[in-house]
């Protein structure tokens, strides 16, 4: 018995060294077949894109993530992941500073003007994470690329709409020349750019005009921003700018209820709501992710750079040939403002973005 179990330790002892031996030579075999292929192969370029908020009714995130998707689709070494970040504005750095931890991304990419500064502090403790941020500015950072929109242009085209429906005869529209703006908080690239370049676009139309402004406080509260809606329209308003994310829908069903007007902002939202939203002054922020995006995953971005991007550059618009914008917007109204949104993307008009 004592033989047979020394016979069999043997043997197993002989198995154990010659098949894997076996097996790694035939490894070794097939990697030397294919060598050609391996050095091809483009090292994995991982993107974290971190959503300050939430991606659904958000029009800037909804399109960070679908141009993101987009430049992915076509390199297949690069992969996304895509995190909420909630409406928590205070626990923010700490998330963006976890997928940084990871080390598994070449690039965290976001979106919104607050985002630069988070971005900028995660980066001192991880020095070889980049960071793309559009819709934000901050120049002279090596490990960040940001650009931003020149969204004075971008007001001014809603304003100037706005003021052309206050003063319509079309069927929602009243003798009172008042405008609303409802927005979910103040910063910076609102109070400089967006409000004063709205502003400007109303009075551009008739320097009467008066504009009702209300702030809801978040970016999700709906019922907040319907009440706020009726409040204004009670008060003679009949075309409303709304910059709330989540909260805009809140709005926008007020004013359909009321017969009233909607502007919308970022993106073209017209078939949403027909005949209620009367206004889409856009940013392409879909292509200029896709752009900044597959530039970063072929280690073509420069990083340190910060752009500023306008209407006759192609990425703020008004969005004039929607069949719903057509249909609902009567003619003269129309007219005038198409002469106005050609004069911007000619560039027959530009507007300075102020420091922020
Ligand atoms: N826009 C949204 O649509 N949804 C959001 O949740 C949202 N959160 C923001 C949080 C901060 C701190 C800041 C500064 C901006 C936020 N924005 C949000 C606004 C967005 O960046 C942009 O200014 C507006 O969409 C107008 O273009």
């Amino acid at each position: 018995m004592k033989r047979v179990s020394r016979l069999l330790f043997i043997a197993s002892v002989v198995l154990c060294i010659i098949v894997p031996v076996s097996l790694f030579a035939g490894g070794q075999k097939e990697a030397a077949a294919k060598p050609a292929q391996e050095t091809k192969k483009a090292e994995p370029f991982g993107i974290a894109a971190f959503i300050p908020g939430v991606v659904a009714g958000s029009p800037l995130y909804e399109q960070l993530v679908a141009g993101a998707k987009k430049a992915v689709a076509e390199h297949p070494n690069a992969f996304l992941k895509v995190v909420e970040g909630g409406f928590n504005q205070a626990e923010w750095e700490e998330k963006v500073t976890s997928l940084a931890a990871t080390g598994d991304y070449k690039v965290i990419l976001t979106s919104n003007p607050a985002m630069p500064y988070i971005n900028a502090d995660v980066a001192k403790s991880f020095p070889d994470q980049k960071f793309i941020n559009v819709d934000g500015y901050l120049p002279g950072n090596k490990q960040i690329y940001t650009l931003l929109y020149n969204q004075v242009e971008q007001g001014y085209l809603a304003g100037y709409l706005g003021g052309l429906v206050t003063k319509s005869k079309m069927p929602g529209a009243n003798a009172d020349l008042k405008v609303g703006m409802i927005v979910a908080q103040e910063y910076p690239a609102l109070t400089r750019m967006i409000k004063p370049g709205f502003e400007k676009g109303l009075h551009a139309v008739d320097p009467k005009i008066t504009l009702d402004y209300r702030i809801i406080g978040n970016w999700y509260d709906a019922n907040k921003a319907s009440d706020l809606a009726d409040s204004m329209f009670d008060a003679g308003v009949d075309v409303i700018l709304v910059i709330a994310g989540g909260a805009n829908q809140g709005a926008v069903n007020a004013a359909r209820e009321r017969g009233k007007y909607i502007l919308y902002f970022d993106s073209n939202e017209y078939k949403t709501a027909p005949g209620t939203i009367v206004g889409c002054s856009v940013l392409y922020q879909e292509k200029a992710v896709y752009k900044v995006v597959t530039e970063a995953i072929e280690g073509r971005l420069k990083y340190g750079t910060a752009d500023i991007v306008n209407a006759a550059d192609g990425y703020v618009d008004f969005i004039e040939d929607d069949p719903v914008y057509i249909k609902t917007v009567s003619k003269d109204v129309r007219e005038k403002m198409s002469k106005v949104v050609k004069e911007f993307r000619s560039g027959k008009i530009s507007l300075k973005v102020p420091k922020l």
